[in-house]
Order: structure tokens, then C-alpha cells, then sequence
């Protein structure tokens, strides 16, 4: 048995477009997916749901740039403003060799905290991501206070926004501020383990220079899968983060054995570290049917790792990331958390 924090504030979050393939399409990331994951959670009697608490804001400041939140919060009020019509996408980079300056126009802007283009900013983007956050954060104290295990079912995803870097549906990272609160409520250490298809580049740049919080990713390989330009395996840490970040890039056609061999050397690590909590960026978009990735495991694939994941015996905050085959993404999100507490 565990509890569920999530929030219908999510659904204040639902762009029309994603730049894919060359065309404006419906984005993968959509409010459906959370209504899928809320129906199995049902149908398999996880009841035990709750809404968040206030979001702590000193908290979010000690992962995000101030400069970034206020961008996010005034966004789409000044996209708006310049009296674009459509929803909020940048065109423009400070690429190489070009000046780190924030402008102030908001196409300027976008493109300056922007790290991927398909993710549209709209009207309610700012609160969902808000609620997003605050259901991450309630769980990480409900894991303090149970000392077991709890869902946060949160939409919009976070752990592609770095300090000042919004994108891959992205903009606060969910995880990294539930491991940042994990430490001030005494955690000495604590472990983020993403199984998200997708490397977690954000959460692997907030906390690349630090030994605190050790970050552990199996993704798509990035030299052939998004976000392309983090996620090599010799990407180790620095300074006193030396050790600290472990990178399982995964080639094409990757099965749940091979799979299973990283988790298997990821979960030894982890071990060898013994952190007070574990946060796990629970992403099922290495599932066969995914539209956008190229992983192949199977449905009981998941409850297969779920119950690895529970051999740690610690202290475990999931945290929902992406998954993008819409109507599987409830049985294999449930299956995780299943095989989790079967154990
Ligand atoms: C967010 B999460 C593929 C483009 C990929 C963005 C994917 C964002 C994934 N041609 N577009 O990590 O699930
Ligand atoms: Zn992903």
C-alpha cells in the first residue's frame, strides 16, 4: 500500500502545439496521461490520494535562478502583450559565440531559458508547473513522515528544467526540489535514480558539483535520442561532485535484460553510497509501444523492476516524469509501484 499526492491543477497546462517533425501536432505530453494513471491507480485500489500543500517557494529558490521564475511567471502575460496570437515558442538562441545576455523582449527571452523548443508556455502554464512542484514536495515530506513509500503523480514533468532551463515539457524540475527537501529536513544523502527513457539533464546539471545528492540515469543513448546534448557516460561530476553522477546511455532496440544489467550496477552504487531517501524520476517511456523512444520493455517489465527497486529497502519517493503511450501509461506506472511494494 502507498498514497498518491496529485493535483487537478495540472490540466491548467495543456498546449495545442509541439514542433515535431516538422509540423505543429498535438504534444505527446497531454492531460489524458494523468487521467490514465489516476484510473489504474483506481481500478487497482491505490485510493489513498491526497492533494498538496502550498508550495514552498524559499525551497524552489534554492534549486531555480530567480531570474528564471520570474521569466516563467510573466511569460505568457508578455507574450500576450506584444499581442501574439499563438501559444509562446522561442525562434531564437544565444548559440555559439553569441552574447549570454538576457534580452528584454520576450522572444529574446524564450530563447535565452529555453533548452528545447516543442514546449509551448501558455495561460496556465505557470500554476500547473507550481501545482506540479508542490505535489512533488507534499510526498517528500510524507516520505519523512512514513518512511516509506509514495507516488507523486506530477504533470508537467521536470527533470529536463535545469536552474534556468525550461524544455522537454519541462520548467520546474520536480524531482531535484523534492531531493534539495529530502536535505533540509536532514537527509546527509540522497540518491535520484531516473528511469525516464530520457536523460535527466537537468537534474544531472543542479547537482553535477555536489556529493550530496547522487544522480544515477539509464536513458536512449543522446547521440541518438533527445536531449542530445548531455547524458555520455563520461559525464562523472566535478569538484566535490566528483563520483557522484552516473550516466547508462542505451543503445536502440534496448531490451529489459540489458536494461536490467544498469539497474543492476546503478542499484550497487546506490547501495555503496546508502543514502537516507531515494527520489526515483519514474519515466515509462522505455516501454515498447512509446511513440518518441526506442526502448522495448514490457508491460511486466515494470513490476519486474519495481520489486528490484524495493531490495534497497529505503525510504522511496517516486516521482511521475513522461511515458507517452497514452493508454498503457496507467498499468505501467501502477506495475512499478506494485512490484515496488509486493516485495
Ligand atoms: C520529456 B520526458 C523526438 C523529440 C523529443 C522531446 C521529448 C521530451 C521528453 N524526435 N522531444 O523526458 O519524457
Ligand atoms: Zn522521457
Amino acid at each position: 500500500m502507498f498514497t498518491t499526492v496529485s493535483s487537478t491543477d495540472h490540466k491548467l497546462h495543456f498546449p495545442v502545439g509541439e514542433l515535431s517533425g516538422g509540423q505543429l501536432v498535438r504534444p505527446y505530453e497531454c492531460p489524458e496521461r494523468w487521467d490514465y494513471i489516476q484510473q489504474s491507480l483506481t481500478t487497482s485500489g491505490h485510493t489513498d490520494s491526497r492533494s498538496p500543500d502550498p508550495l514552498d517557494m524559499s525551497l524552489v529558490r534554492s534549486i531555480h535562478a530567480s531570474d528564471y521564475l520570474e521569466f516563467l511567471e510573466c511569460a505568457w502575460d508578455q507574450w500576450q502583450a506584444e499581442g501574439f496570437e499563438g501559444e509562446a515558442i522561442p525562434t531564437v538562441f544565444p548559440a555559439r559565440r553569441m552574447q549570454q545576455r538576457v534580452p528584454e523582449h520576450i522572444d529574446g527571452k524564450l530563447g535565452f531559458y529555453a533548452m528545447a523548443i516543442e514546449t509551448a508556455i501558455t495561460n496556465g502554464t505557470w500554476n500547473a508547473a507550481q501545482s506540479s512542484a508542490a505535489v512533488a514536495t507534499t510526498a517528500q515530506k510524507l516520505v519523512v513522515a512514513s518512511d516509506s513509500q509514495v507516488f507523486a503523480l506530477c504533470r508537467p514533468p521536470g527533470h529536463h528544467a535545469a536552474s534556468d532551463l525550461y524544455g522537454g515539457y519541462c520548467f520546474l524540475n520536480n524531482a531535484a526540489i523534492a531531493a534539495q527537501g529530502f536535505i533540509a529536513d536532514g537527509a546527509k544523502r540522497v540518491a535520484i535514480l531516473d528511469v525516464d527513457f530520457h536523460h535527466g539533464n537537468g537534474t544531472q546539471d543542479i547537482f553535477y558539483n555536489r556529493s550530496d545528492v547522487m544522480f544515477l540515469s539509464l536513458h536512449g543513448d543522446p547521440m541518438h535520442a533527445f536531449p542530445h546534448f548531455l547524458g555520455y557516460a563520461d559525464e562523472t561530476g566535478a569538484g566535490q561532485g566528483e563520483g557522484y553522477n552516473v550516466n547508462y546511455p542505451l543503445p536502440p532496440g534496448t531490451k529489459f535484460d540489458e536494461w536490467q544489467g544498469a539497474l543492476t550496477d546503478a542499484c550497487k552504487k546506490i547501495e555503496h553510497y546508502a543514502p537516507d531517501a531515494l527520489v526515483v524520476s519514474l519515466g515509462v517511456d522505455t516501454f515498447e509501444k512509446d511513440p518518441i523512444s526506442f526502448f522495448k520493455l514490457t508491460s511486466d517489465d515494470f513490476t519486474r523492476y519495481g520489486a528490484q527497486l524495493a531490495g534497497l529497502s529505503l525510504p522511496t519517493l517516486f516521482v511521475m516524469e513522461g511515458g507517452y503511450a497514452v493508454e498503457e501509461i496507467g498499468i505501467n506506472t501502477v506495475n512499478v509501484l506494485n512490484g515496488f511494494s509486493a516485495r
